[in-house]
């Protein structure tokens, strides 16, 4: 901090007895305290002016002190010269500080300056998941195919999830599904079959439907989960045969692996079809891998929903969708799916 020559050069001459003053000389001391102030380049130097020029020991409050011993012409002369004084002194000061303040915050905004120039970061985009972009990829062999996409509730009651699917209670099947349920009549629906037979119910062949959505089994490990996807499929018609099955699910299987392959139909059992089969894929190994189940939907389920058994077929089909995804990328913890680890999921971008 400098102290401003002007007002130490000034100070000294000027006389403590404000009677010993005149008007030219307060001018005088007025604008060199102006000339002061506007030298202070700081905040801590202007305040030590605002004390040397205005505080309790300056010499503008020694005079102003002094008014009250003056007659009453001089008081008003006086009084006068010295309200300008430090008016002007205060305005000095208010101005200055103000102009201080300013370029205060010029210097910081300059410095906090953004530059717009400089290219974005980029936003953070996501994507679906695997197991929606698999359901995706199957949706639209099918689709293309001529099958619409049907869905229905999660909460199923036992008719919709076994006894319409010839799956009576007892049956082992249902001890098969390890079945999660609220009460002797809902429970948590163990495949997709269900909303084929609501579909079956409420419209009349010629069918042909897809089936995605959740499913949920009480069984848990490396190939299993608790909750998994579906997706089965549906079609009734007065002529559809095994064989126009078969020709569907060879062209849904190479459409999907985008690759020739070789595939196998093998004698199974299911209730709700007959014949039934299992479908298996030749790996690169030599290796059979059972990919999917189906068959000729069994008359008693038609029937069932009200169709003509007599006079319409229909051919059915299901497969594990987090088993396709496991195939097609080559995973072999189905959990991985389900523990939302980003380091895993950011790998399907
Ligand atoms: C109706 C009639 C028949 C659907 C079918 C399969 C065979 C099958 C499994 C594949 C792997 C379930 O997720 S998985 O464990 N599914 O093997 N599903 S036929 O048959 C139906 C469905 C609805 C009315």
């Amino acid at each position: 901090m400098t102290t401003p020559a002007v007002t130490n050069d000034l100070l000294p001459t000027l006389p403590s007895q404000l009677s010993e003053l005149n008007e030219a000389q307060l001018n005088d001391f007025a604008t060199a305290a102006e000339t002061s102030i506007a030298q202070a380049l700081d905040m801590t130097t202007l305040q030590s002016l605002r004390v040397q020029l205005t505080g309790k020991k300056s010499f503008l409050t020694g005079w102003s002190k002094q008014l009250g011993k003056l007659d009453s012409h001089d008081k008003k002369t006086y009084g006068g010269w010295l309200h300008q004084v430090r008016s002007r002194i205060q305005e000095a000061l208010t101005s200055q500080q103000q102009h201080l303040e300013a370029k205060a915050l010029q210097t910081k905004l300059e410095a906090e300056r953004i530059d717009i120039t400089l290219p974005a970061r980029g936003a953070q985009k996501g994507h679906l998941h695997p197991v929606t972009m698999i359901t995706q990829r199957m949706q639209q062999f099918f689709v293309q195919a001529g099958f619409n996409v049907a869905t229905g509730p999660e909460v199923e009651s036992d008719y919709y999830n076994f006894e319409a699917l010839n799956i009576p209670s007892h049956h082992p099947a249902r001890a098969m599904h390890d079945t999660f349920y609220f009460d002797a009549h809902y429970l948590l629906r163990t495949h997709t079959s269900p909303v084929q037979i609501r579909t079956m119910e409420q419209s009349a062949p010629p069918i042909r439907i897809i089936c995605p959505g959740r499913v949920y089994r009480n069984d848990s490990d490396q190939t299993h989960s608790p909750m998994f996807h579906q997706l089965e499929g549906l079609m009734v018609t007065e002529s559809s045969t095994f064989a126009e099955l078969k020709g569907l699910i060879n062209e849904f299987l190479q459409a999907f692996f985008g690759k020739a392959l070789t595939v196998r139909f093998r004698p199974s059992f299911f209730p709700f079809t007959e014949p039934s089969a299992e479908v298996d894929i030749l790996d690169d190994n030599g290796n059979w891998l059972e990919v999917m189940g189906c068959g000729m939907v069994h008359p008693q389920v038609l029937t069932n929903c009200g169709i003509d058994a007599d006079k319409y077929t229909g051919f059915a089909f299901g497969m594990g969708i987090e088993r396709f995804a496991m195939l097609y990328y080559g995973i072999d913890d189905l959990r991985l799916f389900f523990q939302n680890d980003l380091r895993f999921l950011k790998q399907f971008s």
